[in-house]
């Protein structure tokens, strides 16, 4: 096992085994049964590319020779950022088969989040596309590379430039390897963050795999299933929610797109018959609002799974009347929980609550601040723990202490309530974090960045209501100088490489913070603050 993975204790995992959840399977033996199963059916397709499972498992084995003759070994970890192209899924599973931990980035993380978690896991290997979105991955690349000495391959799936194609590394397979044992950790997952540098995941062969089958059962999946990626899929959710690994597992089709505009997505979803996808609360917005005037040919389209960040009741009722299908409510964390509401549950708790648990194995609390059982329906911190929940992050034993109990549950940081039927309703959050219709932003992380422009003496980052993206974020700044400006500091954020969509979407200069009874900043009362000055305003 990697070190500086926390583990789950000896009866759990001999529980979770006894019973069924850990079946003993990898990433690189379910691709291989797959080819065998479902050969010639269609794996992937993307563009006008299709690829079978046949074709998938052989291109992946000669991968593995190609990564293996670069010297990449079981336990390296290499920082994967790649858009949703058909190569993502082909050096995964080409890691997952040699032993090797693919790290996954977002396509929008830039210099600073990729040097750290680079630096972080050691990486000897960054996989990157050429160009996507008009962004040129290869200076990143150069960027990275020169401040992280333990990155000796940049890999470009594309025009390599100074790099090394993928496209080359496709070699005859004559090495033997030994696969990892399932009870290895698999691959590194970023978290959604609430401290000052982000916080890597490691989910196991045996746990994610377990999360897969459980998700595919209960979206219905099989082999006839389509799922159109249009989430970038090194996320959670688009991963394995049920995602593209859970249609993979049962045998369906993966469609993979780039953007999620209603003129490229309503099209595709016609085309290629797709049966189900995943999207965060904005983008069910404008596919509700487009749909209304275009009345795109979705008969195909059974569920529409929104989560990530609350979806409204209000706009959760138009999905079926406007759309022509199905809503799951997701309710999910890279950590590990997902709830799903289920298909033929009825409307009334597919609007208006966030789901209920996949597994029987899920252990939930709803608890008080002393962590206390708070009565059933009312709002409490959640808690959980079970077959699929990390019980550590990677090389955090500080940080551990806070985020997980004594015996062993994740605190979630949201605000929950449970009824007694056992579904969740999110309620809000106590974690220091903003969420940006699914994109999250760690405040901490975000007031690091701004605290080192020489001109700002002290932040507070909070998030402002948003009609569209749920919430959005809000930098209050005490300035040294009152000439400090607003592009001073988004311009200063870009040019650290932060991920664009954590440069602040609205920054105030205040005197001074309003403080708690205890002395600390209240970003409550900042949170007022700017509500009450933005209600005036509009
Ligand atoms: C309210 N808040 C939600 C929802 C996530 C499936 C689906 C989502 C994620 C994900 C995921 C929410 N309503 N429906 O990994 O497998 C907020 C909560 C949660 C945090 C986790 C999956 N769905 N959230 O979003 O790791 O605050 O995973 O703790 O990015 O998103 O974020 P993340």
């Amino acid at each position: 096992m990697l070190s500086g993975c926390p583990t789950w204790p000896k009866e759990f995992a001999e529980q979770y085994q006894n019973e069924g959840c850990w079946r003993g399977e990898t990433f690189g033996g379910m691709l291989r049964q797959r080819a065998a199963a479902y050969g010639e059916r269609i794996a992937i397709a993307s563009g006008e590319r299709r690829i079978s499972y046949a074709d998938l498992d052989a291109r992946v084995d000669r991968l593995v020779q190609g990564f293996h003759n670069l010297g990449i070994q079981a336990h390296d970890r290499v920082v994967v950022q790649l858009p949703n192209i058909p190569e993502f899924l082909e050096a995964c599973f080409a890691l997952f088969r040699l032993g090797a931990l693919p790290v996954f980035a977002l396509p929008l993380h830039r210099k600073s989040e990729i040097t750290y978690i680079s630096e972080f896991s050691e990486a000897v290997a960054y996989i990157i596309a050429d160009v996507d979105s008009g962004f040129d991955y290869r200076d990143l690349a150069l960027q990275v590379k020169a401040n992280v000495p333990t990155l000796q391959h940049v890999i470009v799936a594309g025009e390599p430039g100074p790099f090394i194609a993928l496209s080359d590394l496709y070699t005859e397979p004559v090495s033997q390897w030994q696969e990892p044992s399932s009870s290895e950790v698999a691959f590194l997952q970023l978290s959604g963050g609430t401290t000052g540098l982000p916080k890597l995941i490691p989910r196991t062969h045996d746990d994610y795999i377990y999360s897969l089958r459980l998700s595919a059962e209960i979206c219905l999946l099989d082999e006839n299933t389509v799922y159109l990626a249009v989430l970038p899929i090194a996320h959670n959710y688009p991963l394995s929610s049920p995602g593209v690994l859970g249609t993979m597992y049962a045998g369906g089709r993966v469609v993979l797109v780039r953007g999620a505009s209603p003129d490229e997505v309503f099209p595709l979803i016609s085309k290629e018959q797709v049966t189900i996808t995943a999207v965060v609360p904005p983008i069910a917005l404008i596919w509700l609002d487009a749909a209304v005037s275009r009345r795109p040919d979705l008969s195909h389209l059974q569920v529409l799974q929104v989560g990530g960040a609350k979806f409204s009741a209000e706009v959760a009722r138009r999905v079926r009347s406007t759309l022509g299908c199905s809503l799951q409510q997701v309710f999910g964390m890279a950590e590990g929980l997902v709830n799903y509401t289920r298909l033929d549950d009825p409307e009334d708790i597919i609007v208006n609550t966030q789901g209920r648990p996949m597994s029987p194995y899920d252990e939930i609390r709803i608890v008080d601040e002393e962590d206390r059982e708070v009565e059933l329906g009312k709002v409490g911190h959640l808690l959980t723990r079970g077959p699929y929940t990390i019980r550590g992050y990677y090389k955090a034993e500080e940080h551990n202490v806070k985020s997980f109990t004594t015996d062993g549950f994740y605190r979630t940081g949201d605000l929950a309530s449970l009824n007694s039927s056992g579904y969740l309703v999110v309620e809000g959050r106590d974690k220091d974090q903003i969420n940006r219709g699914g994109d999250k932003v760690a405040a901490e992380e975000l007031e690091n960045h701004i605290l080192a422009h020489p001109g700002v003496h002290d932040v507070a980052v909070v998030a402002i209501p948003d009609e569209f993206l749920g919430e959005r974020t809000c930098a209050f700044i005490i300035p040294h100088e009152s000439s400090l400006t607003v592009t001073e500091i988004k311009v200063f954020l870009r040019e650290r490489g932060l991920a664009p969509y954590k440069i602040p979407d609205r920054v105030e200069f205040i005197d001074t913070f309003p403080k708690t009874r205890v002395g600390k900043v209240s970003k409550k009362t900042l949170r007022e603050q700017i509500s009450q000055k933005l209600s005036s305003l509009s």
